[in-house]
């Protein structure tokens, strides 16, 4: 019989075509080759490098499903999984990076925009030129978005923004932030907005001293009366809506992402118990790691089929959001767990920063919360299914 492959148990490699197989070795090259030599030191001294945005961009990693006419690579969302759980192996914030940019950025302005808007910021974006960031969350509106309390007020040739966002990542960095504000001209509907760093009242102190995520770099957004003109309001966002199309698609890169921080975790894990001998054998050779290990290959090996059937239906067009709630939440939470056990795994090495699993257990942990929570996704999934609301 053929050999089992322990680490694609299910041969993922097979339902991929040859061009979604090369996107995913050219992001894995460079992830490995300029990404993972920064990362230890980065996730000590609470750093970004900048450069990374220009470097993704030369490669087409941001925007990267946006057509080619406005500097994106026109891949599937397969393609864009395959690049998060590349990039999420070496590090959460760098998968943060290019899915803020890409998915929370580009894909409203591509989405919601007109055509000017199209042009004047989206090949910028692509190229890593620009950095944009997406404000959404509020000091006291997480979970619940719709309470928002940012708003736009309409004024003669534009609107007058006045709120603040909280814990946005790039913010501190960005040249441009689209922002999410009730307008008064629009019923108090949510409208999307392209704040521009230079406007005036605009500012985005940055949040110190995180213990998860210290590669990415976040911040708050004050908005003090910054006048926005109009030609700056995406036109075609509506509600909640707009905001939550973004986050449909950044939701399934991190349930790609998650698993590539996992999949390293478990990989870590094998090979440190089969080199590491206690009482005369390998840690490997025990029943407690084995089932371990079979219980990571298990959960990683059906997280990655749910994220690749997610991706053949955004591809497809026929995705609806529930079913990326659920791969969200499972590979997430899944993710968290392993990368748990394997810091277990490794005994005191588990705690030093070298062996790069406690860095994915703390960054983990912000994976779980943003973009949904594991229990609100809970809940999206349970009033999906018993048509009973339970938010409130
Ligand atoms: P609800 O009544 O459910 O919906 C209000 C309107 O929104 C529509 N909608 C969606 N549309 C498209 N896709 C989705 N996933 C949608 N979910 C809801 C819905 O159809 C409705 O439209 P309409 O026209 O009928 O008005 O709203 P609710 O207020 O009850 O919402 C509850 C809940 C829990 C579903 C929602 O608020 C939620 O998902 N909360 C979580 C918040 C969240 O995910 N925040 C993310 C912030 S951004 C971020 O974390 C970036 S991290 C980036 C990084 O560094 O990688
Ligand atoms: P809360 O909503 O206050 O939730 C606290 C706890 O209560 C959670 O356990 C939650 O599950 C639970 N809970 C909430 N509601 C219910 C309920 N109805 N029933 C039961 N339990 C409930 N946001 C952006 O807009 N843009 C960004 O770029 C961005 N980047 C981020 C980067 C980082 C590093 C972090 C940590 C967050 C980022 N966020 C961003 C914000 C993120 O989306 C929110 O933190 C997240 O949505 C949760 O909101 P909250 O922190 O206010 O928690």
């Amino acid at each position: 019989r053929a050999a089992f492959v322990w680490e694609d148990a299910f041969l993922l490699e097979d339902q991929l075509s040859e061009d979604e197989r090369l996107i995913r070795d050219s992001v894995r090259a460079y992830a490995q080759e300029k990404l993972l030599p920064r990362v230890v030191s980065a996730f000590a001294e609470e750093r970004f490098d900048r450069e990374i945005m220009n470097e993704m961009g030369e490669l087409g990693f941001l925007g990267s499903t946006i057509p080619a006419e406005y500097g994106g690579a026109g891949v599937s969302y397969v393609a864009y999984g395959l690049a998060a759980r590349e990039v999420e192996r070496v590090d959460s914030g760098y998968r943060s990076a290019m899915s803020v940019q890409s998915s929370l950025v580009m894909h409203p302005i591509h989405a919601y925009g007109d055509e000017d808007q199209r042009r004047k910021y989206l090949p910028k974006l692509a190229t890593g030129e620009w950095i944009g960031c997406f404000g959404l969350t509020e000091p006291d509106h997480g979970s619940d978005p719709g309470g928002m309390r940012t708003r736009a007020a309409k004024v003669d040739g534009g609107y007058i923004l006045n709120g603040a966002k909280m814990w946005i990542t790039n913010s501190p960095i960005a040249d441009l932030a689209v922002v999410w504000a009730k307008s008064d001209a629009h019923d108090n509907e949510i409208k999307g907005f392209v704040v521009e760093r230079g406007f005036k009242g605009f500012s985005t102190p940055k949040i110190e001293n995180k213990l998860s995520l210290r590669a990415s770099i976040t911040g708050e957004i004050v908005l003090d009366n910054v006048f926005v003109p109009a030609e700056n309001l995406l036109p075609n966002a509506r509600g909640l809506g707009g905001p939550f199309g973004c986050l449909n698609r950044a939701r399934y890169g991190i349930s790609w992402g998650a698993l590539g921080a996992a999949e390293f975790c478990w990989h870590a894990a094998r090979q440190y118990t089969l080199d590491r001998k206690q009482f005369g054998r390998p840690l490997a050779q025990t029943q407690l790691v084995q089932k371990k290990l079979a219980d990571m290959q298990t959960e990683i090996s059906l997280g990655l089929q749910g994220s690749l059937r997610v991706g053949r239906l955004m591809d497809e067009g026929k995705v609806l959001p529930e079913a990326i709630s659920l791969v969200k939440r499972n590979n997430c939470g899944k993710a968290l767990d392993i990368a748990r056990q394997a810091r277990d795994m490794h005994g005191g090495n588990g705690i030093s920063g070298e062996f790069h699993v406690i860095r994915h257990l703390l960054n983990l942990e912000t994976v779980n919360t943003y973009e949904g929570t594991h229990d609100v996704h809970a809940l999206i999934l349970g009033r999906a299914q018993t048509g009973l609301q339970a938010f409130f």
